[in-house]
C-alpha cells in the first residue's frame, strides 16, 4: 500500500482513500505547492508577500501556513476529467472530484516531481507536476493511454482551479493566439497609498497549453451547471461552450477529443501560474514551448531538468545504513530535503520569526554553510544596541513584522549561540566571530562576538529579583501569552534555556580564544542552574513557569498542564538536573507524556481557558501547543537525552517521529513518511481516537534538531575544533550501522559494529587507533575508513 520506489526517488501510495490526506510538496525560489493524493493543491508564490493564483471559492483570509487544512469538494485542485464519448461514462484523475474508484492507482511523491498513474476502465492517465527553479509556475504533463483492446473515443478535460480571485474585479477568457486561458483580477485594497504596490502585482492566472484544445470553459458556474463539480453538466455536451467569466468565478478547463487505438497514447503539457500581463504569458509560451536549446530541449524540459538539479543540491552530509530501512530511507532521502526547504525559502515569509530563522539556518549549516553564515550575520545586523533581538528578521526592504511578530517574546537571544554552535561544528569557521556587524539603529558596528555577548547580557538582565527570566507575552511557546504580560511572570523553560545558552557560549568563547570570559559564562550558567533548582523543581519534574500573580504552573497539583516537556529536556542540557532528578523527570515523561506517536508537549491538555497562562490553553486539546506530539519540542527532548547518553529513550522517541512501520500506525497518522509534520495529535489519554493524526504541516523547526540528533547523538559524528569526534550511541537493538559522513571536504566511511570482548568503544581510522575517538587533521578530498568497535552490551 505504501513503499519507497525501487530507485528510492519516490514514495508511493496505491490508494486514494487509505490516507486521503497523504501529500507531498514542491518548492522553488518563488513558490511552494502542497499537493495531496486526490488532486487538491495549496500553492502560494512570493511577490514579495505570499499570494495566490489558485484560490478557494470564497474570500480567503491571508494568514501563515496552517496545520490540518480541511479539504472540501471545491478546494483548489488540479484534475483531469475523462469522458468515454461512446458510453458517456466519466471519471477523474487523480481521484477528485468524481471519485470513481480506479482499477489501479499510484500516487508517487518524488523529490522534484509528484506523479500519479490512474487506470480506470482501460484508460490510463499519467499526471506529473514539476516546477522550474526560479519562476512561480507549475509544469504539468498529462498522458492518456488506451490500455483496452478496442478503439476508444475519449474527451479529456484538464481542470485547473482559479477560484474566487477578488471582490473588486475578476474575469477570464481564452486567448487563441496564446493557446491559453488568462484570468484577470485586482488584489482588493482600499487605501490609495497601496495602489503603487498593487499595480505591480501578478494578478493574472494563466493556463497555457502546448496543444490546441478543441474547446474550453472559463466560467466555473457554466461548467458545473446543475451537475456540480462532481458531475459537471458541461461534460454532457459534445463540446464545452467556449465561455468566459465577466465578474464571475473563473476556471481553467480545456477539452481534447481523441481517438485512440489499443495501446495508443497522447501526451499534453500545461503551464499554470500567476502572471502580470498577457505579454508575459506570450513570453512564457515562447520560452517553454516554442524555442529549443542546443540540445534540442524546449524550455519546459530544460526547466524540469534544472529543477531536479536544484533539489539535488540540498543533499545532507550523512548517508546511513542501519537495521531500520525506514529510518535509512527517511534520513537519506527526505530529511535533508526538508531541512534544505526551510533554509532556502525561510518558510515563504519575508519576516520569519527570529527563532525560526536561526534554527532553520542551524539546519542549513549541514547543507549550505555559506547560506547559514550569511543568515546569522543578517540576523545580528537587526539586533538592537541593548542586546535584544527583534521578533522577526526582515528579509525584504518592503517587509514588515506581521502576525505573531507583533507580540513581544523574550527567547530570541538564546538561539544565537545554540544555532551558531552547529555552524561552527560543521565549518570550524571561528573567523565569523570577528566579523563586524552593524546594529539595527545604525549606531555603529561591532564584532559577532560582541553582539552575542550583548545578547547574553540582555538575557542575564531581563530577570526578576529571583534570577528567573521574564516571559512577557511568550517564549518559544508562541501562544503562552498571558503568563507574564503584566511584567512579572517568568518562564521556567527560558531560564533553563538561558543557562544552556551560557554554557554553549562559554564553549564557543573558549575555542575563540577567550578563556577568561568563558569562565564567567560557566559561572553564570551554574548560578542560573541553582536558581532553577530552587524555584522550579517540583519534586518529580521541573515547573514550566511562574505567573504574574506568582503562581507556579506545570506542577503536580495542576489538573491540566501538569507537566511540560520543555523544562525537562532543557534541564538535562543546562546541567540543572543531577542524576537523581534526571531519572525522576525521565520517568515522569515516560509515564505522563509518552504516547505511541511520540512525546507530548504537555499533559493533560487544557480543556478550558486558563487566563494566567493564555491562549495556548484555548487551542483544541491535543492540537498544536496544547498537548500535541509537537515534534519541535519532542526533538529538543531527544537531543537532550543524547546529550546525557540516554540512548534508549532517545532512539525510541526519535523513531516515533516517523509514521510506521506498521500499517495501522501509518493509517492513524494519515501521512507518508516524506516529511516530519509540525505535530501529531496528542491528548492520547484524553482523546485516543484522534491521537497520532498528522498536522500535514511541513514547516517546522523540528528537522534541524533531528539532524543534530543524528549527527551529535545517534551516530556521534560531530565536528569539533580539532576535527571530528566519533562517539556513536546506537540503541541496544542494533548490532551494527554504517555511516558515510561528508565533513569539511573529506569523506568518512564509518562502520560501527558490536564486538564480543570489547569493553569500551574503540575507534580506528585507516587502521590507526584514535585517542578519545577524535579524528583530527582531516584533509579535504581524502576518504577515511573508520571502524568503530562497540561493546555487545552497553
Ligand atoms: O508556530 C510555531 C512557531 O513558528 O510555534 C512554535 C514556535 O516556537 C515557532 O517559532 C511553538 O509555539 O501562533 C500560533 O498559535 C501558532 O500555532 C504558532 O505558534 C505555530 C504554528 O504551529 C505555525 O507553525
Amino acid at each position: 500500500m505504501i513503499r519507497a520506489s525501487e530507485d528510492n526517488e519516490f514514495y508511493e501510495l496505491s490508494s486514494p482513500t487509505l490516507l486521503p490526506k497523504a501529500s507531498g510538496f514542491l518548492w522553488n525560489e518563488k513558490m511552494m505547492i502542497h499537493m495531496n493524493c486526490r488532486g487538491y493543491a495549496v500553492a502560494q508564490f512570493m511577490q514579495p508577500e505570499p499570494a495566490k493564483y489558485s484560490y478557494a471559492p470564497n474570500l480567503e483570509a491571508k494568514t501563515f501556513m496552517q496545520p490540518e487544512q480541511p479539504y472540501y469538494a471545491h478546494h483548489p485542485g488540479r484534475f483531469v476529467y475523462v469522458k468515454d464519448e461512446e458510453t458517456g461514462e466519466v471519471f477523474s484523475a487523480p481521484y477528485e472530484p468524481v471519485r470513481v474508484p480506479a482499477d489501479r492507482y499510484t500516487f508517487a511523491v518524488g523529490k522534484s516531481s509528484i506523479v500519479w498513474k490512474v487506470e480506470c476502465g482501460g484508460v490510463l492517465i499519467e499526471m506529473s507536476l514539476s516546477l522550474p527553479k526560479e519562476e512561480a509556475m507549475e509544469l504539468w504533463r498529462v498522458k492518456v493511454t488506451n490500455l483496452s483492446q478496442r478503439q476508444r473515443k475519449l474527451s479529456i478535460y484538464p481542470y485547473f482551479t482559479v477560484g474566487y480571485m477578488s471582490w473588486m474585479n475578476q474575469s477570464g477568457e481564452y486567448h487563441e493566439e496564446l493557446q491559453a486561458i488568462v484570468c484577470s483580477s485586482i488584489t482588493p485594497y482600499q487605501k490609495y497609498q497601496d495602489y503603487a504596490k498593487i499595480k505591480e502585482f501578478s494578478d493574472k492566472t494563466f493556463l497555457l497549453a502546448d496543444r490546441k484544445p478543441v474547446a474550453w470553459e472559463v466560467n466555473q458556474e457554466a461548467f458545473e451547471g446543475e451537475g456540480g463539480i462532481t458531475g459537471p453538466s458541461a461534460l454532457q455536451e459534445e463540446e464545452l461552450s467556449k465561455g468566459d467569466a465577466r465578474y464571475e468565478t473563473p476556471v481553467g478547463v480545456l477539452q481534447y477529443r481523441i481517438r485512440l487505438a489499443p495501446g495508443e497514447e497522447e501526451a499534453y503539457r500545461f503551464i499554470f501560474g500567476p502572471a502580470k500581463n498577457e505579454e508575459q504569458v506570450a513570453q512564457i509560451r515562447e520560452d517553454y514551448f516554442i524555442k529549443s536549446n542546443v540540445n534540442g530541449e524546449d524550455g519546459f524540459e530544460a526547466a524540469e531538468r534544472e529543477y531536479d538539479q536544484y533539489i539535488r543540491e540540498g543533499r545532507g552530509c550523512i548517508e546511513i545504513s542501519t537495521p531500520d530501512p525506514d529510518l535509512d530511507q527517511f534520513v537519506n532521502h527526505w530529511l535533508p530535503r526538508q531541512v534544505y526547504y526551510h533554509g532556502q525559502t525561510n518558510r515563504l515569509t519575508t519576516d520569519p520569526q527570529t527563532r525560526n530563522f536561526l534554527q532553520d539556518h542551524m539546519g542549513m549549516s549541514y547543507i549550505k554553510p555559506q547560506v547559514a553564515r550569511e543568515s546569522f550575520l543578517l540576523a545580528l545586523s537587526q539586533q538592537k544596541p541593548d542586546g535584544s533581538m527583534p521578533d522577526g528578521i526582515i528579509l525584504h526592504k518592503d517587509a514588515e513584522l506581521k502576525y505573531i511578530n507583533q507580540v513581544p517574546h523574550t527567547d530570541h537571544c538564546v538561539w544565537l549561540p545554540i544555532c551558531l554552535s552547529t555552524y561552527l561544528d560543521e565549518s570550524n569557521d571561528y573567523s565569523i566571530l570577528e566579523e563586524q556587524v552593524p546594529y539595527a539603529d545604525g549606531s555603529g558596528t561591532e564584532t559577532v562576538l560582541e553582539h552575542i555577548h550583548k545578547a547574553m547580557k540582555w538575557l542575564a538582565g531581563d530577570r526578576d529579583e529571583r534570577g528567573l527570566n521574564y516571559i512577557n507575552q511568550g517564549d518559544w511557546c508562541d501562544p503562552m501569552n498571558m503568563v507574564g504580560y503584566k511584567g512579572k511572570g517568568v518562564s521556567g523553560w527560558l531560564t533553563i534555556a538561558t543557562a544552556y545558552a551560557f554554557k554553549v557560549w562559554a564553549d564557543i568563547c573558549e575555542y575563540g580564544g577567550q578563556a577568561e570570559i568563558a569562565k564567567e559564562y560557566r559561572r553564570a550558567a551554574e548560578e542560573t542552574n541553582e536558581v532553577i533548582n530552587r524555584y522550579l523543581w517540583d519534586g518529580e519534574w521541573y515547573a514550566r513557569g511562574i505567573t504574574d500573580d506568582n503562581v507556579v504552573f506545570g506542577i503536580s497539583t495542576d489538573q491540566e498542564g501538569r507537566i511540560f516537556i520543555n523544562p525537562q529536556g532543557w534541564s538535562l542540557l543546562s546541567g540543572a538536573a543531577d542524576e537523581e532528578k534526571r531519572e525522576k523527570l525521565m520517568r515522569a515523561v515516560r509515564e505522563q507524556l509518552e504516547t505511541p506517536y511520540g512525546v507530548e508537549k504537555l499533559a493533560p491538555s487544557y480543556t478550558s481557558m486558563r487566563e494566567d497562562v493564555g491562549r495556548v490553553t484555548q487551542k483544541h486539546p491535543g492540537s498544536a501547543e496544547n498537548g500535541a506530539v509537537y515534534n519541535h519540542a519532542a526533538a529538543f527532548y531527544i537531543y537532550a537525552l543524547y546529550s546525557v547518553g540516554e540512548r534508549e529513550d532517545a532512539y525510541r522517541l526519535l523513531r516515533k517521529m516517523l509514521p510506521g512501520p506498521t500499517m495501522e500506525d501509518i493509517v492513524q497518522r494519515g501521512q507518508l513518511p516524506v516529511f516530519i509534520p509540525n505535530y501529531y495529535r496528542g491528548a492520547y489519554r484524553q482523546f485516543p481516537r484522534t491521537a497520532g493524526r498528522s498536522s500535514h504541516l511541513f514547516n517546522t523547526g523540528t528537522v534541524p534538531w533531528v539532524y543534530r540528533c543524528l549527527i551529535d547523538g545517534l551516530f556521534g559524528v560531530q565536528g569539533t575544533p580539532e576535527g571530528i569526534a566519533i562517539r556513536p550511541q546506537l540503541p541496544s537493538e542494533w548490532s551494527e550501522a554504517k555511516v558515510r559522513r561528508e565533513f569539511r571536504g573529506a569523506t568518512l566511511q564509518i562502520e560501527m559494529k558490536r564486538e564480543p570482548g570489547v569493553t569500551a568503544t574503540e575507534v580506528y581510522a585507516n587502521g590507526v587507533y584514535l585517542e578519545n575517538g577524535v579524528l583530527s587533521d582531516l584533509k579535504p578530498g581524502t576518504e577515511y575508513k573508520v571502524s568503530v568497535k562497540i561493546p555487545v552490551s552497553e
